[in-house]
């Protein structure tokens, strides 16, 4: 069977996603596309998808009988919205990060989910299907004893002036928050963020760089520096330091070129070169998953306790050097 699959949202990633699912991914393909804006829906279907039906609105595309499963990759404060209709629908749905803008939000459909009683969602976190972080993650529960701190960085080489301080935790920090909740398994008690000197090269809504400070409940201290504006690369750095040794995430595949006396090799720039196969991995995870009428991979819950954190830490920012407990509430027995 051939999973029909609807994408809600054709920007950067929704464009790339039906790329994946049209030309790298067995057992699925787009039958409808839907944006905001028309015409970005119209150019992937000429470029991806031209037997696509492209619909105006999301609501639509959701309800079409042919549609067995959706994407929902549109701007952030859309997803809760769509998420619930899918929900309602009994359609599986694939949301991009974050799963809703507010932890209220994320909750809505946590309780939705619930009540449908089994699992539809699975959330954009792909850092979980990436190579390295499962290498990183077998050495830190085998080898390196007891994980005491992580000391991690998330860089980008610019962003555009919408880019505004608090996206540094719900646009990028978010993956920090989910991967390490994976990589430990643990959760978050309190959040603290710093600022150091500004960069000259970042615009006057950013403050760039941040240090954010987490605490988790087994007493892990994890240090992360989002620098968006680093200008020289896309970099994702991660060390567990643990009591009898200490692992880092390991760097992208590259070629160690020795010419001109120098020895050197290429650092990426773009976020989808970077995590490209992680990428591939989830949607499969997800393709074969709704094929079955389920979901599986990062959960609401997830996206829920992952919007708890990235509260706290934006309100850490605000407050800037406070430390802000985080309270998780109890999971309820589907996310068990
Ligand atoms: P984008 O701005 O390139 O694309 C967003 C698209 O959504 C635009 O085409 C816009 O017209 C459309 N849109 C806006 N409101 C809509 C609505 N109500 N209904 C339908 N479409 C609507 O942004 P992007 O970089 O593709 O990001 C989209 C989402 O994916 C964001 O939530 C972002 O955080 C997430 N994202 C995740 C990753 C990742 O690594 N997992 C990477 C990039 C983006
Ligand atoms: C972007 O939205 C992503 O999700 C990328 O994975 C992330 O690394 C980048 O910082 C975000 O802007």
């Amino acid at each position: 069977m051939t999973l029909k699959i609807g994408v809600i949202g054709t920007g950067m990633i929704g464009r790339d996603h039906t790329r994946r699912i049209q030309q790298v991914l067995a057992g699925a393909e787009v039958v409808a596309l839907s944006d905001y804006n028309p015409d970005a829906a119209r150019a992937v279907q000429a470029d991806l998808a031209p037997a696509a039906k492209v619909y105006e609105r999301g609501e639509d595309l959701i309800a079409a009988p042919d549609v067995d499963a959706v994407l929902i990759c549109s701007t952030g404060a859309t997803h809760e919205a769509y998420v619930l209709a899918a929900i309602a629908a009994g359609k599986p749905c694939f949301c991009e990060k974050p799963l809703a803008t507010t932890a209220e939000g994320a909750k809505r459909i946590v309780d939705a989910e619930v009540a449908h009683g089994a699992r539809l969602v699975q959330v954009g976190f792909m850092r979980r299907y990436d190579a390295g972080y499962w290498m990183l993650k077998d050495v830190v529960d085998s080898q390196i004893g007891a994980p005491l701190m992580v000391h991690a960085a998330h860089r980008n080489p610019a962003v555009p002036e919408q880019y505004v301080t608090p996206m540094a935790i719900h646009d990028t920090l978010i993956h920090e928050i989910d991967v390490f909740r994976w990589l430990l398994d643990d959760d978050y008690v309190s959040a603290q963020v710093v600022f150091p000197r500004k960069s000259r090269h970042a615009h006057g809504g950013v403050a760039d760089p941040q240090i954010v400070l987490l605490e988790t409940k087994k007493g892990i201290r994890i240090d992360v520096e989002i620098f968006v504006n680093c200008r020289y690369g896309y970099d994702i750095q991660c060390q567990v330091v643990g009591e009898e040794g200490l692992a880092n995430l390991p760097e992208p595949m590259a070629i160690t070129l020795r010419k001109d006396a120098r020895l050197q090799n290429a650092i990426l720039t773009d976020w989808k070169d970077r995590f490209v196969d992680s990428y591939d991995v989830e949607l499969a995870d997800f393709v074969q998953a709704a094929a079955r009428g389920t979901a599986s991979g990062p959960s609401s819950w997830d996206g829920y306790v992952a919007a708890i954190s990235s509260d706290a830490c934006v309100e850490a920012q605000e407050k800037t050097g406070q430390i802000i407990p985080i309270t998780l509430p109890d999971r309820p027995a589907l996310y068990d």
